[in-house]
């Protein structure tokens, strides 16, 4: 049997139900988190958890768990689950309510809801790097939130897809934001540049985890914006996210980034991005 928690409490998968009017349905008003799971653990959870928290604060729903009530509900659901590789999905909403914009007057319990998928690493494109497009960023100027509103990102995503590409990288005008689901990283003249973390991007968790492992090991970092003329000219690219990890961009729109190869820095870290897998997690 598959659990799932609603509300703080662990039930049947299949049970677990939702009302039409939880303003997550009808608003995207809530926020969310992917976490990995490798060989039963959660890697980076305190990050993830500390970000769950920022998000919750910036749209004024109040978290009606404390962190370690939600880590040890997490613990629960994983161990229930049997999870060994794969990801946690949890989201808060600002709960069920008459559809009106404002938010509800009276007191509305927020909708927790968390569960677990099995998903394996993607190996093959780690190993042979993916293709991208480029795609106008058309979102809103609070990518900060991990909010549920992903319109935006969908629509990058699906012309990815269709033009038989993994990701689409989105710029403003000529600046490089991020990916539809990811950072993007250039690496120019031994230099690894990816964009500040301001309003304009979600501050991912595996690009700080690659931040802290450069300057760890002496890997110069640049975090600013950088232009599509620079990524165009870029020695290296490539993409971060908890489920892709550090990925190699072989192609941009058609053309081949260096030699059409996975770039020596972009190995470096990817290994050493493993090495931390493995020292929170165990051996992969
Ligand atoms: N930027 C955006 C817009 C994202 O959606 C994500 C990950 C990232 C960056 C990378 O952040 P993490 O390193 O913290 O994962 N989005 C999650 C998602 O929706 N599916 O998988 C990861």
């Amino acid at each position: 049997m598959i659990f799932a928690i609603l509300n703080g409490k662990l039930i049947e998968r299949n049970q677990a139900k939702m009302d039409i009017e939880d303003r997550g349905y009808q608003f995207g008003d809530g926020v969310y988190e992917v976490i990995r799971v490798y060989n039963g653990k959660m890697f980076t959870l305190q990050e993830h958890l500390e970000r769950f928290e920022r998000s919750t604060k910036s749209i004024g729903v109040s978290l009606p768990y404390t962190m370690d009530q939600l880590k040890s509900l997490l613990l629960e659901l994983v161990e229930k689950n049997n999870l060994r590789l794969g990801i946690i999905y949890m989201q808060i909403t600002r709960g069920v309510a008459p559809r009106n914009h404002a938010f509800p007057e009276e007191n509305v319990e927020p909708t927790l809801v968390a569960y677990t998928r099995e998903m394996t690493r993607p190996k093959d494109e780690l190993q042979t790097g993916v293709k991208t497009i480029l795609t106008e960023d058309i979102r809103w100027l609070r990518c900060d939130i991990k909010s549920l509103n992903l319109l935006g990102n969908i629509l990058a995503k699906q012309k990815a897809v269709e033009h038989g590409c993994f990701e689409a990288i989105q710029h403003r005008g000529q600046n490089v934001t991020e990916g539809s689901s990811s950072n993007i990283f250039m690496v120019k003249n031994g230099i690894v540049i990816t964009h500040e973390s301001n309003h304009l991007i979600l501050k991912g968790i595996t690009k700080d985890v690659i931040l802290g492992l450069c300057s760890a090991s002496g890997i110069p970092v640049n975090e600013r914006a950088f232009t599509l003329k620079e990524l165009a000219e870029a020695d290296e690219v490539f993409l971060s996210s908890t489920v892709a990890e550090v990925m190699p961009i072989i192609e941009v729109e058609g053309k081949v980034v260096g030699n059409g190869e996975p770039g020596s820095i972009t190995r470096k870290i990817q290994e050493l991005f493993v090495n931390e897998i493995e020292k929170q997690c165990g051996a992969l």
